[in-house]
């Protein structure tokens, strides 16, 4: 699926491309080139869905090229999701963004009229314009839904993977729903307290099962693992780890976290109480799992 992403210089797009499909916290975004005309990346999003990310640039001589003949069909034929992103902290910039955007409305018409169209009022740790304004002015434009993002505040992930897991086909959603099945087996097995399936590129979760709701809070889904892990890492708590076979385990508070390498794209991670935690043949055990898991992503 083609997602095109467009907006102004410097309104943030290239942050959150690689905020949300490469796992990239805050301080590894913070210092990005500008985009030159538009950049093409594949990725596959939860593990789950292909996209072709057209990030476009939004320095005013690209903008300009993308209303060419030479570009328009080009770059707005196929969209099956648009968002144009729009710095809420500037609002010097606020009337030239709205006229691109009208423009680029106009060629989406024209080459996806079923595209479905956002706004992401970015950077609104700094907003000066609020979104309630934003959803007055576009009210009767071809626009789904305007939400605030902002990358420090951790408001960004969620809102462009609630656009995307919309997109998802229901044959995707039935593998996920067997797999959280799956999991919640496994959780009751090893009396694990919560266990997922990651997309190890973004860090997404492809699906999972958590019994100790109070353990996280509910935007998991949302959460890039990566930004549990790294401090794992970093804090040298790890219990074992073996790197022949790409399983750690540390020792936590009062549980075992465990993270054990699926397949080169996938991992699965799980939170096991002190208590009802049995080394014994575990990694036997996740070996097991561990064919089963992949059959069901196939
Ligand atoms: N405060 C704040 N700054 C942000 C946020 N997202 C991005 N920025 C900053 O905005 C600046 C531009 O970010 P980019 O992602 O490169 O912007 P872009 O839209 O890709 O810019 P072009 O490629 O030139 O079109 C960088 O300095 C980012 O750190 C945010 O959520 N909050
Ligand atoms: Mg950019």
């Amino acid at each position: 699926m083609k997602v095109l992403i467009m907006g102004l210089r410097s309104a943030g797009k290239t942050s959150l491309v690689k905020h949300v499909f490469e796992g990239k916290e805050w301080e590894d975004v913070k210092d990005l080139k500008p985009t030159e005309f538009v950049h093409t990346v594949e990725y596959k999003y939860r593990g789950l869905l292909e996209v072709t990310i057209f990030d476009a640039g939004g320095q005013k001589q690209f903008i300009y090229s993308y209303f060419t003949d030479q570009w328009a069909s080009r770059i707005f034929s196929k969209v099956g999701i648009f968002i144009w992103v729009l710095d809420s902290s500037d609002k010097n910039t606020f009337n030239e963004s709205k006229n691109e955007l009208k423009k680029a409305l106009s060629y989406l018409q024209k080459y996806s009229p079923e595209s479905r169209n956002f706004i992401c009022a970015s950077k609104y740790d700094k907003h000066v314009i609020t979104l309630e304004e934003l959803r007055r002015i576009f009210a009767n434009w071809n626009i789904e839904e305007i939400s605030a993002t902002s990358i420090p505040l951790g408001v960004a992930r969620e809102i462009i993977c609630t656009i995307l897991d919309g997109a998802m086909s229901p044959q995707v959603k039935l593998k996920v729903d067997q797999l959280q099945k799956f999991l919640i087996k496994f959780n009751k097995k090893e009396s694990a307290s919560a266990t997922m399936v990651i997309n190890k590129a973004d860090g997404l979760e492809i699906a999972s099962a958590v019994n100790v709701k109070r353990l996280f809070n509910p935007k998991l889904k949302y959460l890039s693992i990566k930004s549990f892990i790294e401090p794992l890492d970093k804090a040298k708590e790890i219990f074992i780890q073996k790197d022949d076979i790409d399983f750690a385990v540390w020792h936590v508070g009062t549980n075992f976290i465990i993270l054990f390498d699926l397949t080169e794209q996938f991992a699965l991670f799980s939170i096991i109480p002190e208590r009802n935690f049995k080394i014994g043949d575990m990694l036997h055990r996740l070996q097991i799992i561990k064919d089963k898991i992949i059959q069901s992503l196939e």
